[in-house]
């Protein structure tokens, strides 16, 4: 599947960044190990993100904490917090603050305030973009209604028509959005970064954490003493005035002016070490990292990001960490002075919790980061659909009985196709609308009654005919067991009835078809099909031809490019020389193209690994690029700078 629409928005990003680089001749090493491409290319000279973002200010102040400040407009200030490390946790609260220890942090920059209503309307007002809540699940509503003596559960209650925008009480523009979704939060900071030029991403948790108590291990932003009324919005007097005392333990002796939330920066001496605020109070904050009770035990000492994301789950069950507490939520401090971990949400600035990331609270919002370690993800989406109107089927002879199904305009996978005395059996069935097409092709071939499908992947390129396809015959659909598990989420129609994880063989017309198991390349359920009579294999999206493109991995299903490498060299010596190569995408192919692509792989992959090796960021190694040898590449399916991020990513989870 193409990737690349996604990688698009994401690296324009980057590529908006790139004219604040300056070009050098290659004088720096990259350390003893050579590669022939090296001498191809030159290195831009290193630029810290904290001279990329003083570059783009409007203005550059130091605060009254002492900081470097930056106003890049429409209200996004962001204060500097230098490297260095700091002690992340506490002992005195809940288990999942344990064990404390030192993180070491690179430069950021972190947002002064939270992302305001005025500020998220301006997002929605230039996208047309629809939050997770307005999509139809809506929004958590806090009701102050205490259960029940003996009952479990928060007084907290889904509005169906509850919105950043509708959050059921006064809100101004000069306050914390909030009733937006992990997901939602990732979206803006996907068109923040366009707008800047700058990659915005979410704080990560120790970047959150660090910012709101500095390095002396302070309680709260302001110190170790209680909130009172000047520091901090929380569940004070005014909150119990409104919905009364509950589970929450709200200061009733407080009044910090506020039942709900208050306009951002009204607390100056609830400031963080570095001037920020709002970090205890007003809304909890999603931050970038997935929650896990047990990270600390085992996370990077350097730079952590959180857990890394499980494939194959869908949001709703990936939770996200949520930070600082809310006006919902407590101190975390008793009477006396001593931290009472139990309960949870406070205002503490160690306390954690999580959250699933596509959920909405009427207590829940963020704020933004700029650390040029990452760059800005758009959330997941479903998979982009290109225009399929006006495409037609072509119908290539392979070999012997074998057909090759093309789609016009690169826009499906291709299909195999076994036509003969026992009927029609095909590799794949592209999109559903393109059934029509198919079953119009297939008939051509006068090959009757259409008996086995076998899915090389679950991509929709791929697979989404199933439904139509199976439905319209007697045909059973065949596939990995893991593509099975992938579309669970679709209807029923679609699902493989037969599975696998080894190899499988169908003795059909006269021969034997093998579909052998390579996941772990393209995707977790990678599956070639080879026609051993009639010399012809399908590699599915381990490879595509005309080296026009670079090849997927689908990290977030499950691929990696190590592993495509390692298993076409698997795939090697099983296929003839003299065979007929069907890529995923792209014209009829051979064993030579083949050996083409894998040394490609091979090069890239061994390019990427060593500038990442020397300290590169991946900003830099896209900036580089990959050299003569590929300029010609790129400019189909996937484009050289989305391989490349393909490749760095894939060098921390390879094989
Ligand atoms: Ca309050
Ligand atoms: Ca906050
Ligand atoms: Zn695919």
């Amino acid at each position: 599947m193409r990737q690349q629409f996604r990688l698009v928005t994401v690296l324009g990003v980057v590529v908006a960044t790139l004219p604040a680089l300056k070009y050098a001749p290659s004088v720096e090493r990259v350390g003893s190990v050579e590669s022939a491409l090296e001498s191809a290319v030159s290195w831009p000279v290193r630029e810290s993100i904290v001279d990329r973002v003083l570059a783009a200010a409007k203005r550059t102040t130091t605060n009254t904490a002492g900081h470097r400040e930056v106003d890049l407009g429409e209200g996004h200030h962001f204060v500097l917090v230098p490297a260095g490390s700091f002690r992340m946790g506490s002992d005195e609260g809940l288990d999942d603050e344990r064990p404390t220890r030192d993180i070491e942090l690179d430069d950021y920059w972190i947002a002064k305030y939270p992302v305001t209503v005025g500020q998220f309307r301006a997002f929605v007002e230039a996208t047309g973009y629809v939050t997770d809540a307005e999509s139809g699940q809506g929004s958590w509503q806090w009701t102050g209604e205490v259960p029940e003596e003996g009952e479990r559960g928060d007084p907290w209650e889904p509005r169906l028509d509850g919105g950043w925008n509708n959050i059921y009480f006064e809100q101004g523009d000069d306050h914390p959005v909030g009733s937006v979704s992990w997901n939602d939060a990732q979206a803006f900071c996907a068109w923040l970064s366009s707008e800047l030029g700058l990659a915005v991403v979410l704080p990560t948790e120790a970047q959150w954490e660090k910012a709101a108590r500095g390095t002396e291990g302070r309680r709260f932003p302001w110190g170790n003493e209680a909130p009172d009324g000047r520091r901090a919005n929380y569940a004070d007097a005014n909150f119990v005035g409104k919905y009364g005392p509950h589970t929450r333990r709200p200061d009733a002796e407080v009044d910090d002016g506020y039942v709900e939330t208050s306009p951002v920066g009204a607390y100056d001496p609830g400031q963080s070490p570095y001037g920020i605020y709002d970090m205890a109070g007003n809304l909890g904050e999603w931050v970038y990292d997935i929650y896990d009770r047990g990270y600390y035990a085992g996370s990077p000492r350097r730079n952590p990001s959180g857990p890394e994301r499980p494939a194959g789950v869908a949001d709703a069950d990936i939770d996200r960490v949520n930070r600082g507490g809310s006006w919902v939520d407590w101190a975390g401090v008793d009477a006396d002075g001593r931290v009472a971990p139990e309960g949870g949400h406070s205002i503490r600035a160690a306390a954690r919790t999580g959250d699933e990331q596509n959920s909405s609270d009427d207590h829940m919002g963020f704020r933004i980061a700029i650390d040029g370690l990452r760059i800005a993800e758009a959330p997941s989406t479903a998979s982009q659909k290109p225009d399929l109107a006006g495409v037609e089927i072509v119908t290539h002879a392979v070999s012997g009985n074998i057909y090759m199904l093309e789609a016009t305009g690169d826009v499906a996978g291709n299909i195999a196709v076994s036509v003969g005395p026992d009927g029609i059996l095909v590799v794949d069935d592209q999109w559903a609308e393109l059934t029509r097409a198919i079953t119009k092709a297939l008939r051509a071939l006068d090959g009757g009654a259409l008996r086995f499908i076998i899915n090389t992947h679950h991509h929709d390129d791929h697979s989404d005919g199933n439904a139509n396809l199976a439905g319209g015959s007697d045909a059973l659909v065949v596939a990995h067991e893991r593509a099975r598990e992938r579309l669970l989420s679709k209807d029923s129609a679609h699902w493989p009835v037969i599975t696998f994880n080894e190899a499988l063989s169908l003795h059909f017309n006269g021969e034997e078809v093998r579909a052998l198991a390579i996941p772990g390349g393209h995707t977790d359920n990678d599956v070639v099909v080879f026609f051993t009579g009639s010399n012809v294999v399908h590699l599915g999206d381990l490879f595509n031809s005309g080296t026009s493109s670079f090849p997927t991995a689908d990290l977030q299903s499950g691929g990696n490019a190590l592993a495509m490498l390692a298993n076409l060299d698997a795939l090697l010596p099983m296929i003839p020389d003299d065979a007929a190569v069907i890529p995923g995408h792209g014209p009829l192919s051979g064993k030579a193209e083949l050996y083409r692509v894998r040394k490609m792989l091979d090069d890239t992959i061994n390019l990427v690994r060593i500038r990442k090796a020397a300290g590169r960021s991946l900003e830099e190694i896209i900036a580089a690029g990959l050299g003569r040898e590929y300029e010609g590449w790129g400019y189909g399916y996937m484009s050289a700078d989305g391989w490349i991020e393909m490749i760095y990513n894939s060098l921390d989870g390879g094989p």
